[in-house]
């Protein structure tokens, strides 16, 4: 009903052409006569942008003025993607701006593409905060994400001679969608030392002596929820020399150079995002990022909080701080110095507010990715920080020796510090002792914590302490953005877009499993996205694939845990196998296309490797004329957010297939699910979930169990494994014969395997794996079979919406609630 006199609304389309007309002339200085599309999109965000802000202001007058407690979500990243199109579809103006921009002369969907996708995330955790951010809004929850403003997003990647090269990826040259706040600034510091003094009741007090000071700028993103005037902010933080620009003093004598470098030091710190997913490295920069934006951020927080007049205790009431994994664990360190060090509360007073107040979420068990600072760089730059941290775990420790008299094994098990050369600070120990909730992102990974990785601190602190929030996504991105016609056909049978925001109501569509019309139309929509990626593969790559082959999918960060190699491999067995065929019999076979894409991190040779085998394997494949259509293999560059838009709701069958207890939940697979495509998968992270909820019949599972990880890996190291299955051992000799060129490129990837433990168990589930894609193969032989499980499957996943889970963190770990408009008083 708000959207009728919504001031965030275009009375017609006049009203918006109008508007974008004022800002190619007026804020663009162009005209129309040489309005290309670029303007096109600026002019039709900036108008847009003009009604948002309208919603943003009342809302976030609305939060101060209530009073209400708010949730801070702290992450460093936030996988953004386009901004524009997502704008228009919550205030529900996008046909009226197609409309108007028709008359103008331009087409939707190209204005739309002129964007820049906002990428300041790896993988996996970054959208996930992403989706988080719409939900909350959309669920009208009082809230803030907290991050850095990457001057360089994770890089573009390019695939030249087959190899992955890494571009930069500049993409603040024109952001309408960023508001800069030159007035809401923190001075941040760094280095130094600290002085240990005494108050005049005797007490001691410390005060530190910092050496370098850097300035934070706010840079605010407004949020739109769906269908909702409810707009939340995002602020980013962007670093700038302390001094404003050069420091003139030096200038002015002379020292031009060192002023500029000092200035360079300090944007250094914002300017690029660490291009690692799952993979600690240690930096000093990265430590300095960290710092820099956890100061700001909970500077921000407590000066927003003392603006209110309440007493200290009352903090946790009206704050909730979520940790997106360990990267903002310093927030906890840093509370804890504010309140003793600067407001000179009592240290058991003050930790008592500081665990109250924080909840963290771990998202991995690989222990390459648990994070760890060593103890001289944190004195070095956080001198005061170090000694609260070694305070923090004493007071833990004693607590664990009264607990557990005689345990000493456990005291060193547990301790935040790790007694190594050099000594080590335990991030995910600090943030679980420093937090009031731990949650796991999927069931059997929150499982898996509980009795692996933190074992120790369920017996400590109580199992209560930790939870599960299983993952979800949010369906206005993901289904009514990315796949317009199968929203539009979902409606149509479940009565108007309710769904988006209650996704449980996709149940209604079982009715639908039988009816003709409804069916065809499905499989027509599938086939129209699959037609509008073939134009894109074709665009992008040369490859010419046919539409009414099986799609087969794997997009995601390429990395060995999550095996890409199996299926490259996987798709070698199946070259070989047409090959054999007599030409007749080749001909039954049923078409594929092998899609991939990801990025690898730009140090990880081995996922490099895996990279370049692809676009090996693909240029023979390709070209091989007894092949034809009956396999192709492609590599889709760049792979992010938008292109996952187009990529997702193409998609026939879907790769999940990660070493059983490694990958934490998995988003994408949701995704693929929640636009009608299948899934290949093991049973790991939130696959098992999304079978119990669609049903076994709808989903291929394969492979081992992660409760038998630890035993075949063992096996694999004592030479107790059984032989390789000869369709691998084929595989491995084909690529060492040079069919997909020099061996020698990928002998790295064939002996992690054959020689080195094989620690992802590739060889251990190939043959399980080989065989589900055969039960794929039968499957999509009978088309009506296979729509009956895509539709079964999509009226299955209501659980699976970012709306459940954002829920469940308000209830069980926040202790929020939503604000309405008409709350307002
Ligand atoms: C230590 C640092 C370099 C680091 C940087 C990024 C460590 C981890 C990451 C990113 C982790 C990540 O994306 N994890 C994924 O989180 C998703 C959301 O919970 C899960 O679905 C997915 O399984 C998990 O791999």
């Amino acid at each position: 009903a708000w959207l009728k006199n919504q001031a965030s609304a275009f009375k017609d389309k006049e009203g918006f052409e109008h508007e974008v007309v004022r800002h190619v002339e007026t804020t663009l200085a162009r005209s129309l006569y040489n309005c290309d599309e670029v303007a096109a999109y600026s002019a039709t965000a900036l108008a847009f942008r003009d009604r948002l802000i309208l919603e943003w202001n009342r809302t976030q007058q609305r939060q101060t003025f209530t009073d209400s407690k708010r949730v801070y979500y702290l992450s460093l990243e936030f996988l953004m993607g386009r901004a524009l199109d997502n704008a228009m579809l919550n205030v529900k103006q996008k046909d009226l701006a197609r409309d108007g921009l028709a008359d103008l002369g331009f087409r939707i969907e190209d204005v739309i593409q002129q964007e820049h996708d906002a990428a300041l995330g790896n993988g996996g955790l970054g959208r996930l905060a992403a989706c988080f951010l719409d939900s909350l809004a959309s669920l009208n929850f009082p809230a803030w994400g907290y991050g850095l403003r990457y001057r360089y997003g994770i890089f573009k990647q390019e695939i030249i001679d087959g190899y992955q090269v890494e571009v930069p990826d500049y993409w603040l040259d024109f952001n309408p969608w960023e508001f800069p706040r030159h007035d809401v600034t923190v001075d941040i510091q760094f280095y130094g030392s600290v002085q240990k003094k005494t108050d005049e009741a005797g007490k001691p007090v410390f005060h530190w002596d910092a050496g370098e000071t850097v300035k934070a700028v706010a840079y605010d993103v407004p949020i739109p929820g769906y269908d909702t005037p409810t707009t939340n902010n995002l602020r980013l933080w962007s670093s700038k020399a302390a001094s404003g620009e050069f420091d003139f003093q030096k200038f002015n004598s002379g020292d031009y150079e060192s002023s500029v470098a000092d200035q360079q030091r300090a944007e250094t710190i914002s300017a690029v995002l660490y291009p690692n997913d799952n993979l600690d490295r240690g930096k000093e920069l990265r430590l300095k990022q960290q710092y820099f934006w956890v100061a700001a951020s909970l500077y921000d927080i407590v000066r927003r909080f003392k603006k209110t007049k309440r007493s200290w205790k009352e903090f946790p009431q009206q704050v909730a701080i979520q940790l997106n994994d360990t990267h903002p664990t310093l927030a906890i360190v840093e509370l804890q110095r504010i309140l003793i060090d600067l407001e000179g509360l009592e240290w058991n007073e003050a930790w008592d507010i500081v665990v109250n107040t924080f909840g963290y979420t771990n998202h991995t068990v690989l222990p390459e990715a648990l994070e760890k600072w060593s103890v001289p760089l944190i004195q070095h730059l956080l001198p005061r920080h170090l000694q609260i941290i070694y305070d923090i775990n004493l007071y833990f420790l004693q607590k664990v020796e009264r607990e557990f008299p005689d345990e000493h094994e456990l005291l060193r098990e547990v301790s935040i510090i790790e007694e190594s050369q050099p000594k080590m600070v335990r991030m995910a120990y600090l943030a679980i002792v420093g937090s009031h909730k731990v949650n796991g992102v999927a069931e059997l990974h929150s499982d898996l914590i509980k009795t692996t990785i933190f074992k120790d601190f369920v017996r400590i602190f109580g199992p209560d302490k930790f939870t599960n929030v299983t993952n979800g996504i949010t369906p206005r991105r993901w289904l009514h953005q990315a796949n317009p016609r199968l929203s539009e056909l979902i409606a149509s049978k479940t009565g108007g877009h309710d769904f988006l925001k209650d996704l449980k109501k996709l149940n209604q569509l079982e009715h639908y499993v039988e009816d003709k019309e409804f069916r065809k139309e499905w499989a027509e929509i599938k086939y129209a996205n699959k037609v509008r990626l073939a134009k894109h593969i074709k665009a992008s790559t040369g490859v010419t694939v046919n539409p009414a082959s099986l799609f087969d999918v794997q997009v995601k960060r390429i990395h060995e845990y999550k095996r890409q190699q199996m299926n490259i491999f996987g798709a070698i067995h199946r070259y070989l196998t047409l090959k054999d065929l007599s030409p007749e019999e080749r001909q039954k076979q049923l078409p594929r296309v092998s899609i991939f894409g990801g990025k690898a991190a730009p140090g990880y040779w081995m996922a490099k490797q895996i990279i370049h085998l692809i676009n090996s394997v693909g240029s023979v494949v390709n070209n091989d004329k007894d092949i034809g259509d009956l396999l192709k293999v492609v590599f889709l560059e760049d792979y992010n957010v938008s292109k996952a838009e187009i990529i997702i709701p193409a998609s026939d069958l879907s790769e999940h297939i990660s070493t059983a207890g490694t990958e934490a939940s998995g988003t994408s697979n949701m995704k693929f699910v929640l636009n009608g495509g299948l899934i290949i998968g093991t049973c790991d992270g939130a696959n098992i979930e999304i079978t119990r909820e669609i049903g076994e019949p709808n989903i291929f599972l394969f492979g081992n169990l992660a409760e038998d990880v630890e035993a075949l890996r063992h096996d694999h190291r004592y030479g107790k494994s059984n032989p390789l299955d000869p369709k691998l051992v084929r595989v491995f000799e084909e690529i060492e014969k040079g069919t997909f060129g020099n061996p020698q490129d990928f002998a790295g990837m064939i002996s992690a395997v054959r020689e080195h433990g094989d620690y992802y168990l590739v060889s251990d589930d190939f043959s399980s794996y080989i065989e589900a894609h055969a039960e794929v193969d039968k499957a999509y032989r009978d088309q009506e079979g296979w729509i009956t499980k895509s539709i079964t499957s999509v009226a299955g996943m209501g659980f699976f919406s970012s709306d459940r889970c954002i829920h469940e963190y308000a209830e069980e770990i926040w202790n929020v609630e939503p604000l309405k408009a008409d709350q307002a008083g």
